[in-house]
């Protein structure tokens, strides 16, 4: 394996066409970030339509330290502009009306369509006329719960039109998590489609849509229009016959078929001119704290961002064919299948189904149809597909391929090698890029043709992205060393608060570090200067990619009645980079067998969703706890792995347990 040392340099012919092209042309333009944001921004900003002109006063203010009042982040503010105005009718203007936005690639490979960029501001502005005439206003929070179809797009773009706040959910999260997200941001619209294939999985969405609406109803909260895709009989279903929908449960008065409504709205619809400053988007993310956070996303900054990360990140040229792979319901699916694309008015492929349907070669399949220069995944998806014979990537022509993208989690350097050598040959550039939900994009990533590659190292800052690293005392570590990841000043894409909870956006996020934002990762800076991310500090899970926090899970285990107290820790798994592993003390009356263990998967699957499905489930009559009461979960985490170097336990209440639990662990685990 390599070591940090180990270098992979950029293909010379990759480095020549970037926008950047070397380590110094990179240090340049990150210096001119830090030391003049004004400039740099306003540079990139002039791209872009402003209806109201941007005041070079008021280009960047912001305050990181609880100290000294209350945080806040403002870029251009008092500039107006609308992002899908900038998306689309900038776009066609300028000439690219005929180009494609969006291969779209069904579930099934007979499944295929694309829309130009005109044709989609024609449809965003039929969606958008048709909310209007819903009753939806500007700053109105619009519910939205899709597949990887090219309405979700145009929903997301009609509500950003008519300045909507879009809040979507991604459609693997249960009924339960979805009412609980309409609830807090209060939607009254909500967007779906009757269904969607996924792989030879069919999801009713409608049905769990309609779960969620019946539990808001109960909670004295109606949502009043649901719009819903006519989906499932335009495509193929995987044994090759068509379903039908008549079954979709449909409510009067409530409930609209897209394919009664949409079609007969005029094509256009005059943008609503935004601030800067006013709210595009919010979306939920894990807290380590029960209740989800609905990161909230500005409009002025968030474009300058994605649009800029998106360009240099990727390199991507005019007529290049990128392909992201991420949901749309997540952060990545916002910012990189959506708004950075489109802002740069580029072709992408959008695909709706898995990496194993019709077989464990699609992914390489699509790219080949597609010829795709930039490809953009997930290393639980690398780490999946490198379990199948190499012969299923090399029967491919992916001689198109240009950059590789990674996201979601660190990368391990097995999966990056395999990823550098048999999906690249050794002639692509691997972007590890780390970011949050919150970041709105990426914030450390190495630049395609400028940067020396490691495996496994997200490398450097992003321009105007300034990270530190700090010790538990809140001391700079300068050179090399690990230790908190933060950063000491906003870039435009940074979230501006969290949806009507202000004061948690403060706690969460600037209380530990007066003065700094703090990302909840550890990091390592190496001898080169290279950022290592090295993953959570706090108590939060990464399941494929999907975060999640303990404190959630073991909430929902504690809501069964069998269950006295549940204790939640990560363990290492090959494929989903970590899985759940849960020990329950079972209530006096509640026997732990099979029917608990099946009764216990199904709760996390309902409140939460599928991906949450603990792996392994131990019984634990009593758990390792300080004379205080906590929880030693450090202990819990070598039990999971079954390392007996637990290290100092002087502090427990009883010791015996850890004994007992070493030797109860189950036959699965
Ligand atoms: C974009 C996205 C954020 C958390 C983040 C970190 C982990 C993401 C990473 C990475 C190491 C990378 N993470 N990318 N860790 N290297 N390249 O994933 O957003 O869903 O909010 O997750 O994911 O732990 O804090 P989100």
């Amino acid at each position: 394996m390599p070591s940090e040392k180990t270098v992979y340099q950029p293909n010379p012919a990759l480095s020549k066409i970037a926008y950047v092209s070397s380590l110094n042309q990179y240090q340049e333009m990150y210096q001119r970030s830090i030391d003049n944001p004004e400039d740099f921004w306003g540079e990139i900003a002039k791209q872009f339509h402003w209806e109201t002109p941007i005041d070079i006063n008021k280009f960047f203010r912001y305050n990181f330290d609880v100290t000294k009042g209350p945080i806040f982040t403002k870029w251009l503010d008092g500039a107006t502009t609308n992002i899908s105005y900038n998306l689309l009718d900038r776009n066609v203007r300028n000439g690219n009306g005929d180009k494609v936005a969006f291969y779209w690639e069904g579930n099934h490979p007979d499944d295929y369509s694309r829309l130009t960029y005109k044709k989609l501001l024609e449809e965003v502005c039929r969606l958008s006329n048709v909310l209007k005439s819903k009753g939806v206003q500007k700053g109105d929070r619009v519910a939205v719960y899709m597949p990887m179809i090219l309405e979700a797009v145009v929903t997301i773009l009609a509500c950003a039109r008519i300045g909507a706040v879009h809040s979507l959910v991604f459609a693997g999260f249960s009924a339960d998590s979805f009412a609980e997200r309409i609830l807090d941001c209060e939607a009254r619209v909500l967007i779906t489609s009757d269904g969607v294939w996924r792989g030879e999985k069919l999801l009713q969405l409608k049905n769990i849509c309609d779960q969620s609406m019946a539990r808001c109803a109960q909670k004295g909260h109606n949502v009043e229009t649901c719009i819903v895709v006519s989906h499932l009989q335009r495509v193929t279903a995987p044994n090759g016959t068509q379903i039908k929908t008549n079954k979709t449960p449909m409510q009067e008065g409530r409930d609209v078929w897209w394919h009664e409504v949409v079609p007969q709205a005029s094509t256009s619809c005059y943008p609503e001119w935004m601030q800067a400053e006013d709210p595009l988007f919010m979306l939920y993310t894990s807290g380590s704290t029960g209740k989800p956070k609905g990161v909230l996303h500005t409009t002025g900054g968030y474009l300058l961002y994605a649009a800029t990360t998106f360009k240099y990140v990727f390199d991507y040229h005019p007529n290049d064919v990128y392909w992201c792979t991420a949901d749309i319901g997540w952060i990545t699916g916002h910012t990189y299948v959506v708004y950075g694309p489109l802002a740069n008015a580029a072709t992408s492929v959008l695909y709706e189904g898995t990496p194993f349907y019709p077989d464990n070669d699609r992914f390489w399949e699509v790219v080949s149809k597609y010829k795709v220069s930039q490809f953009y995944t997930a290393p639980t998806a690398i780490r999946a597909l490198m379990k199948f014979d190499d012969s299923l990537v090399k029967k491919h022509d992916l001689s198109t391929l240009k950059v590789l993208g990674s996201v979601g989690e660190p990368i391990n350097p097995e999966a990056w090698l395999w990823y550098y050598r048999l999906v690249g040959h050794e002639k692509c550039s691997i972007v590890d890029t780390f970011w949050q939900t919150e970041t709105g994009g990426h914030v450390l990533t190495p630049l395609p043709g400028a940067c020396p590659m490691k495996p496994g190292a997200a490398s450097f800052p992003f321009f105007g992205v300034q990270p530190v690293l700090l010790d538990e005392s809140g001391k700079e570590i300068k050179g090399e060393g690990e230790g908190y990841l933060v950063f000491s000043r906003p870039w435009p894409g940074l979230m501006r608060t969290l949806y009507n909870n202000h004061d948690r956006y403060e706690s969460t996020y600037f209380a530990k570090f007066p003065g700094y934002y703090c990302t909840g990762d550890g990091a390592r800076r190496d001898a080169d200067g290279y950022l290592w991310v090295t993953g959570r500090v706090d108590d939060m899970l990464n399941v494929s990619g999907h975060l999640m926090s303990t404190a959630e899970v073991e909430s929902v285990l504690t809501e069964h009645h069998g269950v006295a107290e549940a204790a939640v820790v990560a363990r290492p798994h090959p494929v989903k980079g970590e899985c759940l592993y849960c020990f329950i003390s079972t209530t006096d009356t509640a026997h732990f067998d099979d029917k608990l263990l099946k009764d216990l998967k199904q709760l996390v699957r309902e409140r939460i969703g599928p991906f949450a499905q603990p792996d392994v489930i131990q019984d634990a009559p009593a758990l390792p706890k300080t004379r205080s009461g906590k929880i030693m979960r450090r202990i819990l985490r070598k039990i999971a792995v079954n390392d007996r170097d637990v290290g100092d336990i002087s502090t427990l209440a009883d010791s015996a347990v850890v004994e007992q639990l070493f030797s109860a662990r189950p036959a699965n685990a």
